[in-house]
């Protein structure tokens, strides 16, 4: 059964919406089914205003610092308003930006893996963000870096990410100011290739005969702790508003929480009016989706090279009950040289995995876990688009045969 026993340390103590205090419309073509994991009844939504006074404090982010920015810039005059809305919002860019990072700060707990390799993300993670003031539900959509593919499984990645346009009620484009503030620096090939599929999506949006505006693009640039020189960002944001009509330009830290609430009021402000998810929503995937992640989070913390790209974990039994938590996982991997390093010597390596990844799981969780790790080797895995896709789309369900092995409780 799945349930929302994770902690979430970063929410404070501001009150839910009393059940039927918020207007509520028949879900929205889109809005996630109902069973999919919720937020645990006992956590509280994450709106800084109206937190009480006696509330814990936010939570062990690092404090802000001290950084001056220009406010973010609005083109389309959209402006905090107070009718309940929501809806969609795809955060899209190049791997690495910090998109997952972003997510889990927004959504106020880690929902999606985040590392310093580009092209963790492999899957698009739902996660629903709720706000009092200004009363929003944000389901904020965690997407694949976009890159230019090389292999079966970028295609896939790409491809994935960029469906997300079709469906969004605002995109969230996401850039990096931690290399420098030079527009080159910040805009490449996948963000004008990007930008052009959006200027292009208008044709393509058609509801009921219909022709729709492509969706209005909120531009973050994201890591503005790491930008040395600050008063090189209004030149960069003069030029990024000459290059799209960006609905508003928001400088972020989503690692130090910069600017973060602005930002999602900037997104919510441009939704459709109106309560589309049920309150407790949390994410769309069940909790063997996180084990299987957790297990490759630490697999790519934990190697280098081409291990962190080429290896997908797959959970082969999943079975709980209220104390523990049992689980099965296989590491795929394309190479016996590469299963040789996953296991390391005297299996010293898989043992580190499996205990980074149990701990992971049983803070999330919230109860024991025994982890069971094996490794496989699948021949060029990364090249077969059939295997890609039967690995990504049924990552937590296959069944994989072992052949070495750890055991974690
Ligand atoms: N200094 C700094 N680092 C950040 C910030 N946001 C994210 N990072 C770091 O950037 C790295 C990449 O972050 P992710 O959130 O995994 O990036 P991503 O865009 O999801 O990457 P892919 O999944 O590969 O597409 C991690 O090491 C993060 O800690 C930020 O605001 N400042
Ligand atoms: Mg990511």
């Amino acid at each position: 059964m799945l349930r929302a026993a994770m902690p979430k340390p970063e929410r404070n103590a501001a009150k839910k919406y009393p059940r039927g205090a918020a207007p509520k419309q028949a879900p929205r073509k889109g809005a996630p089914k109902k069973g999919a994991f919720k937020k645990d009844a006992s956590k509280k939504d994450a709106s800084k205003k109206d937190a009480p006074k006696a509330a814990k404090p936010r939570e062990p982010r690092l404090p802000a610092p001290p950084i001056v920015l220009p406010p973010p810039k609005k083109r389309d005059g959209g402006a905090p308003t107070s009718p309940p809305r929501s809806g969609r919002c795809a955060i899209l860019g190049r791997p690495n930006v910090g998109k997952s990072t972003l997510l889990n700060a927004m959504v106020g707990q880690k929902l999606a893996i985040a590392t310093s390799k580009p092209q963790t993300t492999r899957t698009t993670l739902l996660g629903v963000a709720v706000r009092k003031d200004p009363p929003l539900q944000i389901a904020f959509i965690d997407t694949p870096g976009l890159h230019r593919p090389a292999s079966a499984l970028g295609r896939a990645l790409v491809e994935d990410a960029e469906g997300e346009l079709e469906h969004c009620d605002v995109a969230l484009l996401m850039v990096s100011v931690a290399k420098g503030a030079e527009l080159a620096d910040v805009i490449g090939e996948s963000e004008r290739e990007l930008l052009s599929k959006l200027k292009s999506i208008a044709s393509k949006r058609d509801k009921g005969g219909v022709t729709r505006e492509p969706p209005p693009v909120v531009l973050a640039l994201n890591k503005v702790d790491q930008l040395k020189h600050k008063h090189l960002m209004l030149p960069l944001l003069e030029k990024l508003e000459k290059l799209y009509p960006f609905a508003a330009l928001v400088p972020i830290s989503a690692l130090k929480g910069v600017n973060v609430e602005e930002l999602i009021v900037e997104i919510g402000s441009r939704l459709p009016e109106g309560f589309a998810y049920d309150e407790e929503l949390l994410t769309d995937k069940p909790e063997k989706f996180f084990a299987a992640e957790l297990v490759r989070e630490a697999l790519i913390r934990n190697t280098r090279q081409e291990i962190p790209y080429a290896a997908a974990v797959v959970i082969d039994r999943f079975e709980d009950d209220a104390r523990m938590a049992r689980i099965t996982a296989t590491v795929v991997v394309e190479k016996d040289a590469h299963k040789g390093i996953v296991i390391g010597k005297s299996g010293q390596m898989l043992k580190l995995i499996g205990t980074e990844a149990r701990l992971e799981m049983e803070q999330m969780f919230g109860r024991k876990v025994f982890l069971e790790l094996w490794v496989k080797v699948m021949e060029d895995w990364t090249d077969n688009a059939r295997s890609v896709r039967e690995i990504l789309e049924a990552d937590s369900t296959q069944v994989a045969p072992a052949a070495a092995r750890s055991t974690e409780s």
